[in-house]
């Protein structure tokens, strides 16, 4: 029988909450302010939305526009090391532009789906 791997199967899109902080901006250090967000994977963008309350805010709808956009392409994600946040299951991306952010849940089945979700797309994306 034949077995046909579809690669375009993957999701080209993903969405949840995460506890998100920026710790640099344009290569200069900020101060960590974390917060939980409402943030979307979409091809090489990730966008987040500052959706709290358990609302359906999205960002198609009047009460959440993106607040924060980041290009993954050029940009590298690993889990962060202890000196970078006292909290558990912590990722740091990395971007072409000299942003820094830490991305975090509680649920480490949630932040290992985005870690491989980050990783594949900036693979993906990797020669653009
Ligand atoms: O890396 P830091 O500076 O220890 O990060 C902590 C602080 O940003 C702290 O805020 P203030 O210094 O404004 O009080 C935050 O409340 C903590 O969450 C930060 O550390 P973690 O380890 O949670 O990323």
């Amino acid at each position: 029988s034949t077995y046909v791997l579809d690669l375009n199967d993957k999701p080209s899109e993903k969405c949840g909450v995460l506890n998100v902080t920026k710790i640099t901006e344009n290569g200069k250090k900020v101060r960590k302010n974390w917060t939980s967000s409402w943030t979307v994977l979409q091809g090489s963008s990730l966008l987040f939305a500052k959706g709290q309350g358990g609302s359906t805010s999205w960002f198609g709808s009047n009460q959440s526009k993106p607040e924060f956009t980041v290009d993954l392409r050029g940009g590298s994600v690993d889990w962060a090391s202890k000196d970078k946040s006292s909290k558990k299951h912590v990722i740091e991306l990395k971007t072409r532009q000299g942003t820094e952010l830490l991305i975090q849940s509680e649920i480490d089945s949630v932040i290992n789906d985005w870690y491989r979700a980050l990783t594949e797309t900036i693979n993906t994306h990797a020669w653009e």
